[in-house]
């Protein structure tokens, strides 16, 4: 596939990069690295809760999710796997699903439990006052590790949607030690190489407090929970305002940054496509990972964080959606590649504040659509994975669908 028409536009873009330090194959090499995962509950449809909007074409089955996964991963080439969630895609036969992905040249990722949908629930699970329901959740948890195992993933992701609605309704420290001992019994039935990520909201369901409500809580129970227990930031479950990218340094620098759920959001909760409200604030986050990757001490954490996308498309198309969101996240990505670091570290060293911010600023204002195109081209990709997906066909032929596929919730 030709990208001349493209790159034509930037015929000294390289040369630009060289001439300032930019060690333009180190660039590319990570961001031919790049593996996001894309979350099957993103293809299915989805809503507020006052209205789902069905489209034409949504996957009627996991086995369908998983073919509009590898179409995403056919075009960007950076989308490798995709997340399961349980029940909404349990199957009779795991090993069925995990050739079918196979055979669409992509793997099935993390397993995420769900503790939110039955009415046993309605008080918790795993903080519930019964023993006999917080039994039931640690057994969901132990099926969700045996589905890990079966389907070749290592990571089993963990939102907690526990939380009470009145002040007095439960008991704070007696909810946390029945947290503990419940997420005891599922660390020590994980294999050796598999991690539990834990991932905090402060919000959403509950009104008055929350379990597990933040990164604080999240650290705390990973780390009495031992080396197999890492902590998830999804982007969009902090107070307005939060700093994530220094939670990011955090993380990192405990060894107990585990993963990523991306997205953006205006106001709560609303996962919409990562780096369309704030994108400065994608760049940010990116740009501590590569100091991670830099920093001899923290890049075996850093090479080992898994980046998700956690996504709910109500309105705009799923798969163009995705391939935006493997896109944006490559481009601040490949901005936070071009930061000078080495000029950072003098600028700080200084005392040069506003010398320290320009450097941020001048890789973030670096337009890399020409070093992407250059990538995606060694790759043997179409330089925009939006117009190969245009240019398949396979739009209009998972029309033949209908309308009435999965929901998300479902
Ligand atoms: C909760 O808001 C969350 O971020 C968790 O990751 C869930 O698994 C996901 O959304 C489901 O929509
Ligand atoms: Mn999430």
């Amino acid at each position: 596939m030709s990208t001349d028409g493209f790159l034509a536009r930037y015929p000294d873009w390289e040369k630009q990069q060289t001439d300032r330090g930019v060690d333009v194959e180190w660039v590319k090499a990570h961001l031919k690295e790049l593996a996001i995962e894309t979350p099957s509950w993103g293809y299915g449809d989805s809503g507020t809760r006052f209205k789902v909007f069905q489209q034409e074409g949504v996957p009627r089955s996991p086995f369908e999710k998983i073919e509009d996964a590898a179409m995403v991963h056919k075009v960007t080439g950076a989308a490798p796997s995709v997340a399961l969630h349980i029940p909404w895609d349990l199957v009779d036969d795991f090993s069925a699903l995990k050739k079918h992905a196979e055979d669409h040249g992509i793997k099935l990722g993390a397993i995420n439990p769900n503790l939110f949908q039955e009415d046993d629930y309605k008080l918790g699970s795993l903080c519930h006052a019964d023993p006999k329901v917080r039994k039931k959740a640690v057994r969901h948890m132990l099926d969700c590790v045996a589905i890990a195992q079966e389907v070749g993933s290592n990571i089993v992701s963990l939102w907690l949607a526990d939380g009470t609605n009145y002040p007095g309704q439960g008991d704070f420290r007696r909810r946390k030690q029945w947290l503990i001992e419940g997420l005891q019994e599922v660390i020590a039935a994980m294999p050796g190489d598999m991690r539990l990520l834990i991932e905090y909201k402060f919000f959403e369901p509950a009104w008055y407090h929350t379990d597990i409500p933040d990164w604080g809580m999240a650290l705390l129970l990973a780390m009495k929970l031992g080396p197999k227990a890492e902590v998830l930031v999804d982007t969009g479950h902090h107070p307005q305002g939060t700093n994530i990218e220094h939670i990011t340094a955090n993380l990192l620098d405990e060894g107990k940054l585990g993963g990523f759920h991306f997205n953006d959001r205006k106001y709560a909760d609303d996962d919409v496509i990562v780096g369309t409200m704030d994108p400065y604030q994608l760049f940010l986050i990116m740009k501590e990972m590569v100091a991670g990757l830099l920093d001899p001490a923290t890049r075996p954490t850093a090479e080992r964080v898994a980046y998700m996308i956690d996504q709910s498309h109500n309105i705009e198309p799923k798969i163009p959606a995705m391939i935006r969101s493997i896109m944006n996240v490559q481009r601040y990505y490949a901005k936070a590649l071009l930061v000078d670091f080495d000029a950072l570290r003098r600028a700080q060293d200084a005392g040069d504040v506003l010398g320290a911010e320009a450097i941020l600023q001048d890789a973030f204002e670096t337009d890399v659509r020409p070093l992407l195109a250059q990538v995606r081209a060694e790759l043997g990709l179409h330089p925009d994975p939006l117009t190969a997906y245009a240019e398949s066909g396979y739009a209009e032929k998972i029309q033949a669908r209908g309308k009435g596929g999965q929901s998300w919730s479902s």
